[in-house]
């Protein structure tokens, strides 16, 4: 096949199409329809020569069928790809082509997947119902900590740190991303001794308690970990979505363990951060609703960490809802039978930002704070404590400033942070 038999303007996808919209950057020299084929033809049936296949293979080709400015659309028949195989679909429309010499930068912005391949997979076990339901809670945001200092914390104080905030008022306590079975602090020993300090604080609260302990590790060993968690009882496992793997995710998913699944992003901005190269984190994020996480990171837009607030609110609806509408850098989407998956808001959050994320990403959002719980002038209960008002202000539409009059754990938090 020649290159230009990738592109066909006339071309109307079918419904069986996984559709992909791309930026694209020519080098220097090279049309922006001769980089467009290209990438079309890498990430699908074809190669740098013909290599005369037969014409049953040229069926299979991806179509470049739609090319605004610097944005093109490719559909792919979806024989190309392996129902149920995350990394198999990966390795054709994110595979390849961003090494091409042909294009000076490439960005795969936005995957439409049609009905069959999403039905290849499982999605999330609870979604967003299902974890209100477990946790207990009804309408307001779901409230949680990292345990900080991120390294280092022996276990006995790790399980101590996670109490205070559990007992402050945190729904969920989670282990930091690098926090796996490092001698200082051994997976098995931590998760029995925090999920007994969770029971602990349930009893006292009378609210739901649950640890979200980090069990990324090499996949034999993370599923070990993830089994044990089962036998314990503990509600949620946590994975590092990126670092450990698509594959990986899968396997865990497919397990179907009765705990929820909390996943970290950590290593997306290698490749999420340049805009015009990489893939997106709405892809990433469609990646991890389709193989079935059940809360993602996905930024605060005010926090210490980069993502403007188009961006989070759009992946914030994309992982939320069933149909998601087309914008400038987003394909719709129909989740079908594919559960929502609640958004998680964490980095560099202090109780003074909860009213700005709750006006822009909803009631149906987790807000983790680390340093802005444990760094609380009195420490990590008090820090706790202080988010809940915090919480507690803006559903009674109290201003924060008024609110934190007659409660002083929000007041000195307010007196740290809102200089
Ligand atoms: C937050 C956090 C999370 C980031 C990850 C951290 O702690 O534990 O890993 O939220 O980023 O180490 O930074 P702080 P993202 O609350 O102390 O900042 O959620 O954007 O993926
Ligand atoms: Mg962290």
């Amino acid at each position: 096949m020649k290159p230009s038999d990738f592109i066909d303007l006339n071309y109307s996808p079918t419904g069986k199409d996984l559709i992909c919209l791309f930026r694209v950057e020519p080098s220097r020299g090279v049309s922006f329809r001769k980089a467009a084929e290209t990438v079309a033809l890498e990430s699908s049936v074809g190669t740098w020569t013909d290599v005369h296949e037969k014409k049953y293979v040229r069926k299979l080709g991806a179509k470049v069928f739609s090319i605004n400015r610097d944005l093109i659309k490719v559909a792919y028949p979806e024989e190309l790809f392996e129902k149920g195989n995350a990394p198999n679909i990966l390795s054709s429309i994110a595979g390849n082509i961003f090494g091409m010499k042909i294009v000076r930068n490439l960005r795969l912005v936005d995957i439409k997947i049609p009905k069959d391949i999403l039905n290849s997979f499982p999605g999330p076990k609870y979604g967003i119902k299902g974890i209100r339901k477990f946790m207990k809670v009804k309408d307001r945001p779901l409230v949680g900590t990292i345990v900080k200092p991120k390294l280092g914390l022996k276990t006995k104080d790790h399980a101590e740190t996670a109490y205070e905030a559990w007992a402050g008022g945190c729904d969920l306590v989670k282990d930091d991303e690098n926090l796996a079975s490092q001698k200082f602090n051994k997976f098995e020993e931590r998760l029995a001794r925090t999920l007994e300090k969770a029971n602990k604080a349930e009893e006292q609260t009378g609210e739901k308690k649950a640890y979200l302990v980090n069990v990324t590790a090499e996949t034999k060993e993370m599923m070990k970990r993830a089994q044990l968690v089962e036998e314990l009882g503990g509600k949620y496992i946590m994975i590092d979505i990126v670092t450990a793997g698509f594959s990986a995710l899968q396997t865990l998913r497919e397990a179907n363990f009765k705990m929820a699944i909390h996943a970290h992003r950590a290593m997306h901005a290698a490749f999420t951060r340049n805009e015009k190269h990489g893939i997106s984190m709405m892809v990433l994020a469609d990646i991890a609703r389709l193989i079935g996480v059940d809360q993602l990171h996905i930024g605060t837009v005010v926090g210490k960490l980069e993502g403007s607030l188009k961006e989070v609110s759009e992946i914030n609806e994309e992982i939320e809802k069933k149909v998601v509408k087309k914008t400038h850098d987003r394909l719709s989407q129909n989740w079908g039978k594919i559960k929502p998956v609640i958004s998680v808001s964490s980095g560099g959050l202090q109780p003074g930002h909860v009213p700005y994320l709750m006006e822009h990403l909803g009631k149906d959002i987790v807000m983790q704070f680390g340093g802005g719980i444990h760094g609380h002038p009195k420490g990590t209960l008090r820090g706790a404590i202080a988010v809940r008002q915090a919480v507690d202000a803006v559903m009674q539409k109290i201003p924060l400033k008024k609110f934190s009059k007659n409660h002083i754990e929000l007041k000195e938090a307010l007196e740290l942070w809102e200089k």
